[in-house]
Parts: structure tokens; sequence; C-alpha cells
């Protein structure tokens, strides 16, 4: 009995050395468990005379309900120790600056042939488009471009294997069309197009907008009049002059190369001309009753006058600075 001062004193100061709240527990068990010194104590009672038990059994009662409370204690201390430890190393400082988010935007290009979409759009052209990956036929021999013709050459197109080859022009996308729907059609096929040739002024992928229109009475004069309406539009100058230099393609005839005023002097912007007989015999439209126009223009071209990009390059560069200016 005289020693459970030293018991109790001697929990506290096991409790107060503990700092795991799992060790608290197998600290416990010495105390306060079935093996513990307080069961070891209560066992002793059955030694005393039965009028001291009482008393006895009052005082061990009270030590073992004050390491109780030291355990008790020491556990809640552990747990605040704890809790406090993680609100510490979780802290977050709500007063900082955020990250900023921040913002994407359309490729010049990309720009560019929205534009010209919405411009067509209004004027009941639909947008076509069709696959990179093409067969000789529709690359080349439905637009009339002969066997030994140099556009043919290994050196300008690139082929895939067994006949297939990257398209090198949209055309394709509008031989398709003309093959799936009827006269009247009124078509632009913007697209990728691939050819063999990369230098400052050239890249092996580019951008094409072709336009096609085919009716019954469509003349050279619908495709002037489209083609200047189109380049004052989206240039934005009612100023802007149009000229038609005879040229050659074999899927036009005649041909023509479209320039315009540009400063004060003439600019090279694509070609045109009257769908060739022979390019409408291989879609099975008559030419005898429809005839039509068609012209070509490149993508890259018509962004870089509009936005005034001096390096085809920059296109294709990725540089976020170049980019970041068309937000
Ligand atoms: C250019 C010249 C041109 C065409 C493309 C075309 C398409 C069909 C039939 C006939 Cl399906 N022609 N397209 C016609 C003339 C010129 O492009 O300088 N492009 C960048």
């Amino acid at each position: 009995m005289e020693n459970l001062d030293s018991i109790v004193a001697e929990a506290r100061s096991a409790f107060a050395s503990v700092t795991q709240l799992a060790d608290l527990e197998q600290v416990k068990a010495r105390y306060l468990g079935k093996a513990g010194l307080m069961t070891a104590q209560m066992k002793q009672l059955a030694s005393l005379p039965a009028e001291e038990r009482p008393a006895a059994g009052s005082r061990i009662n009270q030590a073992r309900d004050e390491i109780a409370g030291a355990l008790e204690a020491r556990r809640q201390a552990l747990r605040d120790e704890a809790l406090a430890r993680q609100l510490a190393a979780e802290a977050l400082d709500v007063t900082l600056p955020g990250r900023g988010r921040g913002t994407g935007g359309l490729h010049p290009v990309t720009l560019a042939r929205s534009r010209i979409e919405a411009l067509f759009s209004s004027i009941g052209f639909a947008v076509a488009e069709g696959p990179e990956i093409e067969t000789d036929f529709y690359n080349f021999t439905a637009l009339n471009i002969p066997e030994n013709h140099p556009a043919r050459a290994m050196h300008d197109t690139f082929y895939v294997d067994d006949g297939s080859l990257l398209r090198t022009h949209t055309s394709p996308v509008q031989i398709h069309y003309m093959e799936s729907h009827q006269p009247p059609l009124r078509i632009i096929a913007p697209g990728r197009v691939y050819r063999v040739d990369s230098d400052a002024t050239h890249s092996p992928m580019f951008h094409q907008i072709e336009g096609l229109w085919i009716d019954e009475d469509v003349s050279f004069a619908h495709l002037k009049g489209v083609v200047q309406d189109f380049l004052q539009q989206f240039f934005e100058r009612d100023d802007l002059s149009v000229r038609f230099r005879p040229s050659f393609f074999p899927f036009t005839e005649p041909s023509a190369e479209i320039d315009m005023s540009w400063g004060d002097g003439w600019l090279e912007i694509g070609g045109c001309g009257m769908v060739h007989p022979e390019v409408l015999h291989h879609v099975r439209v008559d030419p005898e009753r429809y005839q039509g126009f068609a012209f070509g223009m490149g993508l890259e071209r018509l962004a870089m006058l509009r936005y005034g990009v001096n390096d085809l390059r920059q296109f294709f560069a990725g540089d976020l600075r170049f980019l970041k200016q068309f937000n």
C-alpha cells in the first residue's frame, strides 16, 4: 500500500516520456493491464484483514483513477501535438497570389482558315474535307495530270506504299465531292497538303484552300467576281485590285494566275481556271451541260499577308512568343 504513491508517480513520468500514441498503449499495460501493477495491488487486498480492506480498496481505486486520468491527459496531449504538426506541415498561405491560368489561342493559319470559311459560307459555299492519304487516281489521274507530268515525280510527292501518297493539293477533296454530289455545287476545300520541298520559303507540310463552283452557266466572269470579292473582304480593303494572268494547269482550261495589288506592286496569290472537261468526265459530270471554275491558294501566304508575318518558318516553329501575339 505504501508504494501506491510511487506507482502513481512512476506512471506519470512513464507517460510523460512517451512521444508516440502507439507506445502509450504499451506503457499503459504495465500499470492498468490485467497483468499490471494495479491488478497486483488489488490481489494483495485478499491478504489484508477484512476490516482494512474497504479503506485499502478505496485507496487503490483512487490511485488507479489517477493513473487513468494521467494516461488520458497524455493521450490527449499527444493527439493535440500530432494535429498541430499536421496543420503546420499542410499549412497553406491563402494570401499568396494564384498561379494564374494560361489562355490558349488559335494558330494564325487556323485564324485565316476560319475567316475564309466564314466568308465563303456567307455566299453559299459548303466546306468539304477529305483524307490526307490519297491514291494516284484522286490526286493526279482524275485531275488530268498525265502519267509523265513532273508533279508526279518522286521529288515532289511523298509516296507512302503501293499506290498511296500524301495529297499534294486539296483537289482530291473536290473530286470525291463531285463523285457523291450532283451539280449545282459550291464548295471550298481547306486542309493540309504535302510536297517534298523544304527551305526558308517552303515547308513539306503546308495548307491550301481550293474553291469549286459547278453549275449550268458558271463563267470566268463569276470566277473573277468571287475571287475579287473574297480577297477584298479577307484583307478588308475595298481598293484591292485583282489581276488574272494567263497560265496553265492540266485541270483547268483556260487557266490563270491570280495577282492582287499590294503596296505599289502586284503579288501572286494563287491560281484558277475553268474546270477542264476531262476532269468532269472522270467524275461523270456532263461537260456539255455543266461547267464551272476552280481556284487554289496557299493558306500560309494569305495568313502572312493578313497578319504581317515575314517568315514562313514561324508558323511551324511552335514558339509561344510568336503564337501569343495572335491571342
Ligand atoms: C494554286 C493553283 C489551282 C485548282 C487549283 C482545281 C480543282 C478541281 C478541278 C480543277 Cl477538282 N481545278 N483546282 C484549279 C486551278 C488552280 O491551284 O496556285 N494553288 C496554290
